[in-house]
């Protein structure tokens, strides 16, 4: 499996970044870990105070993110959710749309919006994304989230 690579710890002071989390509630029991780790490192790098808004279903989180990467009010927006395969006839639609939406309104924004959605075949590969073997999604999106607006700000 791929290994993520986090930014030197110098590149991710996040004091006073505005980084908004836009989390699914279904699957809740796999996202609110997501969420309780993306807000520990934001926290942990000196984030400002972090709006949680919490939608439906992975779907519904590209329309939230890109309303609030569009107001102005905030720096990044990380999307939080889980799309597990083997319970949906349709997790391609909704994996593969809540991706494309998600690109679509970091795109459209200029905004970084980070693609924090677990898509996984069973609930074990999840629970492997939430600090076992395979890192944490959650911390990964906020480290993601902080080394994306500080690359930005250093852009032209
Ligand atoms: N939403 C998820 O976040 N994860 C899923 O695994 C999932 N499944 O299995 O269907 C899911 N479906 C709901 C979807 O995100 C929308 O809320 C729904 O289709 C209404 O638009």
């Amino acid at each position: 499996m791929g290994e993520y690579r986090p930014a030197s710890e110098g590149e991710l002071d996040a004091t006073g970044m505005r980084v908004a989390i836009v989390v699914a509630r279904f699957n809740h029991d796999i996202t609110s870990e997501l969420l309780e780790g993306a807000e520990r490192i934001l926290q942990k790098q000196g984030a400002a105070a972090v709006p949680v808004l919490w939608v439906p279903g992975a779907f519904e989180a590209p329309l939230v993110a890109k309303r609030l990467a569009a107001s102005g009010t905030v720096d990044a927006v990380i999307c939080l959710g889980a799309v597990i395969r083997g319970e949906t006839a349709h997790f391609e639609y909704v994996a593969g749309e809540t991706a494309a939406g998600i690109t679509r309104a970091a795109l459209d924004t200029g905004v970084p919006v980070i693609f924090g959605v677990l898509t996984v075949d069973d609930r074990q590969q999840a629970r492997d994304r939430l600090g076992g073997r395979e890192g944490h999604k959650g911390e990964e999106a906020a480290l993601t989230a902080i080394e994306m607006v500080a690359l930005l700000r250093g852009l032209p």
